[in-house]
């Protein structure tokens, strides 16, 4: 058997429907085995598309993201996506080509070492140098992507090893993409002590980090604060581990794209219960939210994390829903009952904070306001909807403003990087894996450039995607950002782009949309309508963002 029809194999075996990529030489054999199966292959733009697309698969879809490419430049932009998706605990399989074995090195075309290239962002590299290891390293690189804290992996195959066939016996393999692959229960007394503090605590808070989501422990989260009537904000990559509508959420805590009342609650809290979250600068502004004398109680699947940040005085290497599930298991909901005023009276402040910022969320002013945008997709996005949002202004604006109506993953940010390319290719990875539900992005213009592209990979594909440029043709928190350390401001303009006709050469739908009463209207629209769609949002880029600098 071709060892890349056993490859396609294990990958359909293991529940996979998709994967993603960029042809090349090297991987024909691969190709030619998708070609005779059921597995979906997109193509995208750039390996670097392809690579964040598997990872907004993989969010989305709860399951491996895998992704081909050249050896050499394909894998060096792979990177691009395996950057992001290492810091989001997103698992990502990169599958290379590479030169036959006998000839790597030697100064073949498009040689490189792809395991050094792609080494820093897996958990682990695999290097197939023979037909046989080449099924078993996909099958262990498959597991190792699920297993424990999920991550990116990369599995190199030479092309004389594609070509061979073997005679491994791979459909014995067990394999599953589904992650998380195990859930490790935490200590029980761990979780009777917690519960204790939980009960003895006045200003309890739950912090919710992206944990939540790798270990789809949303439901469970939603059950125990609702017992327990404690109020929850979450880190950006926790934002919608519970519905930010309900009233113990208080929204995103931290340095960009707060909402005060959590950022608040945080340093008034004299116990925090840190679930599936790092606790890093940017939540923790720097670490200086939380009260030095606030007891902390810290449960992440990576007990790397666990007293790195702080030290905690219950902590937990166990997984999020298993170790919510039994924390909701060992309490008496009636010792929480009388908390609920707690919890309304903390509402009725994110209610005002809300209110305070209804001039700027329904602004009529032009050039647009960035949070004008976020109001009208908020508005627009039916309940299964997904924002996947850029970094920079979109997301300090999407972040704070935008309210994930119900537990589950309805926002996306890559702040596993921070870069500031990543929504358009994470949204179509998004859509794929979610045909049914509306998909946003919102992204700057400087954002958008990286993959615009990818325009033309939503139309072939039929990802029905809208794309919201904030378009203020600039860099604009770099300009800020210049101008705010030191008074200068150096390559941070673009010339003005109508990015509404550039998708339309692509084959999208578009529309330029410098009237803010047109806005509501023209998302209605495109997020009702089954083809991509761009609209291009003339913005003010000096409208003031939920940062604190
Ligand atoms: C890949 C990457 N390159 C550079 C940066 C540094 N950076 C942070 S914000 C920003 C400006 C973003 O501009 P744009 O996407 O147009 O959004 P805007 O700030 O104007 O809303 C830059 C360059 C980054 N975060 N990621």
């Amino acid at each position: 058997m071709p060892v890349t029809d056993d490859l396609v194999a294990l990958f359909e075996r293991a529940g996979l429907d998709t994967v993603f990529g960029f042809p090349c030489e090297q991987m024909d054999p691969y190709y030619a085995s998708i070609a005779d199966a059921e597995l979906r292959h997109v193509l995208a733009r750039s390996e670097a598309s392809a690579a964040v697309m598997a990872d907004g698969y993989a969010r989305a879809s709860g399951r491996v993201g895998v992704v081909d490419g050249v050896g050499g430049p394909g894998a060096a932009n792979l990177g691009v996506g395996l950057v992001e998706a290492a810091g989001a605990s997103s698992p990502v399989l990169a599958l290379t080509g590479d030169n036959p074995v006998a000839t790597r090195g030697d100064g073949v075309i498009q040689d490189a070492d792809n395991r050094a290239i792609l080494d820093p962002y897996v958990k682990t590299g695999y290097d197939a140098v023979t037909p046989d290891r080449a099924v078993a390293d996909a099958t262990a690189a498959l597991r190792e992507a699920v297993g424990g804290v999920p991550g990116p992996v990369h599995l190199n195959v030479p092309e004389d090893v594609l070509r061979a066939e073997t005679n491994d016996d791979s459909e014995e393999r067990a394999v599953s993409a589904r992650f998380p692959a195990e859930r490790p229960r935490p200590a029980l007394d761990d979780v009777d002590r917690t519960v204790d503090r939980l009960r003895n605590a006045e200003r309890p808070v739950v912090v919710a980090g992206e944990g939540v989501h790798r270990a789809g422990a949303q439901d469970a989260l939603v059950a125990f604060v609702e017992a327990t009537n404690t109020p929850v904000v979450t880190s950006m990559n926790g934002k919608g581990a519970v519905a930010e509508t309900e009233p113990y959420a208080l929204g995103v805590v931290g340095r960009w794209g707060f909402c005060q009342v959590a950022n608040d609650a945080v340093e008034d809290a004299d116990l925090v219960l840190a679930l599936g979250c790092r606790l890093g600068e940017l939540t923790t502004v720097g670490w200086s939210l939380l009260d030095d004398d606030a007891a902390v109680v810290h449960v992440d699947r990576d007990p790397a994390w666990l007293g790195r940040n702080y030290d905690a005085d219950v902590a937990m290497a166990a997984d999020l829903r298993a170790a919510i599930e039994a924390l909701t298991d060992a309490l008496d909901t009636d010792d929480f009952a009388g908390r609920a005023s707690r919890v309304e009276s903390l509402a009725a402040d994110r209610a005002n904070w809300y209110e305070h910022h209804r001039d700027e969320l329904e602004s009529e002013r032009t050039p647009i306001r960035p949070a004008r945008v976020v109001e009208d997709i908020g508005v627009a996005l039916p309940e299964n909807g997904v924002l996947v949002s850029a970094t920079s202004y979109s997301g300090f604006f999407s972040g704070a403003f935008f309210e994930v109506p119900r537990a589950g993953l309805g926002y996306v940010q890559a702040r596993g990087s921070d870069g500031i390319n990543y929504a358009l290719p994470q949204a179509l990875g998004v859509q794929v894996a979610r045909p049914d539900d509306p998909v946003v992005a919102l992204t700057g213009d400087g954002g958008v450039g990286y993959h615009v592209a990818d325009l033309e990979t939503a139309v072939r594909e039929d990802l029905p995607v809208t794309v919201v440029v904030a378009d203020n043709a600039m860099l604009g928190s770099s300009k800020a950002s210049q101008l705010g350390n030191y008074a200068v401001d150096q390559s941070t303009d673009f010339a003005a782009v109508d990015y509404a006709q550039v998708a339309r050469g692509f084959g999208c739908d578009a529309e330029r949309i410098e009237d803010p009463t047109r806005l509501a209207g023209a998302l209605a629209e495109a997020i009702d309508s089954d083809r991509p769609t761009l609209l291009d949002v003339v913005v003010d880029p000096y409208a003031a963002p939920p940062v604190l600098v």
